[in-house]
């Protein structure tokens, strides 16, 4: 190719590599979802279609990129974990932001119909119809965005305490928002009242104010609503992908596995290899505890990124 005097431009790039063998956590966010999710008149305090929409936009996400071992969502967020070992994109973490964003977008605006399909919800009356506006459609004047991040991980631990981070944050707003709502919509309360009536409580007293004013066992809330949702492969436990003697090594307390202690890095072949095997596995969603080890314990694969 030839050099043309313009080319001096490139050296105005500059790419953040990310550490090596860390774990890299993509975090997207709905932006101004509390006025998004008005317009489109999601339930409150959950909407299951929205959720479901997350849900499926982030399976796209796991299954369209290998080197992604989990998922879990709540809200309007999404956290994305990249094995430490991962190369992708040279670990550039503009490059691997900015194309989760747009897959979990592109996603979500595609898979939309699948989940509203009524015409008309919400708080936007005031538009006329056929304003960029298709039937049961997105409003042009009010698209979903994401924005995004990436942060790392140096441990197995520190990885764990920011997903029960996540986990946590889940039941704390999850509680909180069915109190509030319950006591609003069953218990005619003004969100001013609700909000004052709640202040100081402890999570004891929302469960107690559940139970005895409205008969709700918050245990009984759907798992979805309380847990939140974790994206991952699922193997059959006969396949042949799952190999147990490939996990032996991954002590609790040592950082051992691919490209880690001075193990050598997986060849160009052998990661082809474990790319196809992980795009032929099934990309599940569920909404499980992964704050306790059994989670961790019955899928040794997500730490251990074989295959
Ligand atoms: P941001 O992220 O700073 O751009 O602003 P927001 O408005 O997205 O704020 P954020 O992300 O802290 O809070 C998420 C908002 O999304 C919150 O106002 C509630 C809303 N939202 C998420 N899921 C649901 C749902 O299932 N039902 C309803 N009604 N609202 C939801
Ligand atoms: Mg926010
Ligand atoms: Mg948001
Ligand atoms: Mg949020
Ligand atoms: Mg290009």
């Amino acid at each position: 190719m030839a050099n043309s005097k313009y080319e001096y431009v490139r050296n105005f790039e500059r790419d953040e590599i990310l550490l090596p063998n860390t774990w890299i956590v993509v975090r997207i966010d709905g932006r101004g979802f509390h006025k998004f999710s008005n317009h489109y008149a999601f339930t409150k305090p959950n909407d299951i279609r929205a959720l479901d929409l997350m849900n499926k936009a982030a399976a796209h996400v796991v299954t369209t990129i290998p080197e992604i071992v989990l998922g879990y969502g709540v809200s309007d967020e999404y956290s994305f974990v990249f094995h430490r070992s991962t190369n992708l994109f040279e670990r550039r973490a503009a490059k691997l932001v900015s194309t989760v964003v747009s897959t979990f977008t592109a996603a979500y605006v595609a898979l939309w119909p699948t989940c509203f399909t009524t015409t008309g919800d919400g708080e936007n009356e005031g538009n006329v119809e056929g304003e960029g506006k298709a039937k049961g459609g997105l409003d042009i004047n009010m698209l979903p965005t994401f924005d995004g991040r990436a942060v790392l991980y140096p441990s197995w631990e520190n990885l764990r305490d920011y997903l029960s981070w996540r986990q946590v944050d889940c039941h704390i707003n999850n509680l909180y928002n069915t109190t509030f709502w319950a006591l609003v919509n069953q218990g005619g309360m003004s969100h001013t009242e609700a909000e004052e009536f709640l202040k100081g409580t402890v999570s004891a007293d929302k469960n107690e104010i559940l139970w005895s004013r409205f008969g709700v066992n918050y245990n009984n809330e759907a798992e979805m609503f309380r847990k939140g949702s974790v994206v991952f492969r699922e193997y059959a436990l006969e396949s042949p992908a799952v190999d147990p003697t490939v996990h032996k090594d991954e002590k609790d307390d040592g950082e051992t596995g691919a490209s880690g202690t001075g193990e050598q890095p997986l060849s160009k072949t052998q990661m082809e290899k474990m790319r196809k095997t992980r795009q032929k596995a099934k990309v599940v969603v569920r909404h499980l505890d992964i704050i306790r080890d059994e989670f961790w314990v019955q899928r040794p694969w997500i730490r251990s990124g074989k295959p």
